[in-house]
């Protein structure tokens, strides 16, 4: 498949806040972990040459969004100092912005947000929803970027958020219900309504069970009407298909990229995944089935042309 060009994704008109594709196909979000303890890829792009040469491919294989983070958000990660995720993470954005890329920032940091917006961050990835740094929703809303609101459910947040213990009615509803919050707080922030993504929290502070119930679920968190991202890629839930959890998290790209392709199909607006390719391609192939013709007009003859007349 020929790489798509790396510019920025065109708004379409279903979603005039955040960004879309002119398609209408499920976005693609390639991860750029400026971090040495990322999950999977913790010290591979650890400094901002190395980050932004990384994420330059990934848009060169068809990403639509680069997510740059400075900060590893693994269980048992310390807190890295502003001073060094905001080294870590302004220049690459700075670079790809430059070079016409729509950015994500994944920060929980209202300083770091506005520095990476200065620089031309689009998107604002907040796994803690706007909990972790109270002037994080009004600089979304000051700057009129997109903002993603993720679940967790932390003892980081228990203050702010008022749960600290699983919901008796199950993991769907307490989702929903705490997005439903975090968006009803970043409205009143200030954030346009429709500038706000969320996003389930696949693998935080969720067993196996958790993570499926939530993707079996996903039509009913897409039916709240805010686009939905969905970070499957290379979790240890995701490794349950092959047998255990005991595989390297790379053995999880196929689950991933399956993941893609019925999270798109469930409506997702977006998958956030270390592999771009096979996710780009997951993305087309539910595009392509729902609707019902090849992507783009292209023409393919069939694989078994039918036998000319009078027989072989
Ligand atoms: N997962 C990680 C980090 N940031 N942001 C969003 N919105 N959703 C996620 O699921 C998510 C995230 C952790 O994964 P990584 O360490 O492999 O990047």
């Amino acid at each position: 498949m020929a790489p798509e060009p790396a510019a920025a994704a065109p708004a379409g008109p279903a979603a005039p806040g955040v960004p879309a594709r002119a398609d209408g196909r499920c976005l693609v979000m390639g991860i750029v972990n400026v971090t040495e303890d990322s999950f999977s890829d913790g010290g591979r792009w650890a400094d901002p040459i190395s980050a932004a040469a990384h994420a330059r491919r990934l848009i060169a294989e068809g990403a639509d969004i680069v997510d740059v983070g400075g900060e590893s958000t693994r269980p048992g990660a310390h807190r890295v100092p502003e001073a060094q995720e905001l080294e870590r993470v302004v220049p690459v954005v700075a670079e790809l912005a430059a070079g016409g890329a729509t950015v994500s920032v994944d920060t929980m940091r209202a300083s770091v947000a506005a520095a990476a917006i200065e620089a031309g961050a689009a998107i604002i990835n907040d796994v803690s929803a706007g909990l972790a740094d109270p002037r994080m929703l009004p600089t979304c809303a000051e700057a009129g970027v997109a903002v993603c609101l993720m679940h967790w459910r932390t003892d980081r947040f228990i203050g702010a958020s008022g749960r600290a213990e699983p919901d008796p009615r199950g993991i769907l509803a307490e989702v929903a219900e705490h997005l439903r919050a975090r968006a009803d707080a970043a409205v009143a922030a200030g954030v346009a309504a429709e500038r706000i993504i969320v996003d389930p929290g696949l693998g935080f502070a969720k067993n196996a069970d958790d993570n499926w119930a939530l993707l079996n679920g996903l039509p009913e968190l897409v039916a709240m009407g805010a686009p939905v991202l969905v970070g499957a890629s290379r979790k240890r839930f995701a490794a349950t298909v092959l047998g255990g959890p005991a595989v390297p998290p790379t053995a999880a790209d196929p689950a991933t990229a399956a993941i893609t392709a019925l999270a798109a199909a469930a409506g997702a607006w977006g998958v956030r995944v270390h592999e771009v390719r096979p996710n780009v391609d997951a993305a087309a192939v539910a595009a392509a089935w729902a609707a019902g013709a090849a992507p783009n007009g292209v023409a393919a003859d069939g694989d078994y042309p039918a036998a000319p007349a009078g027989g072989a």
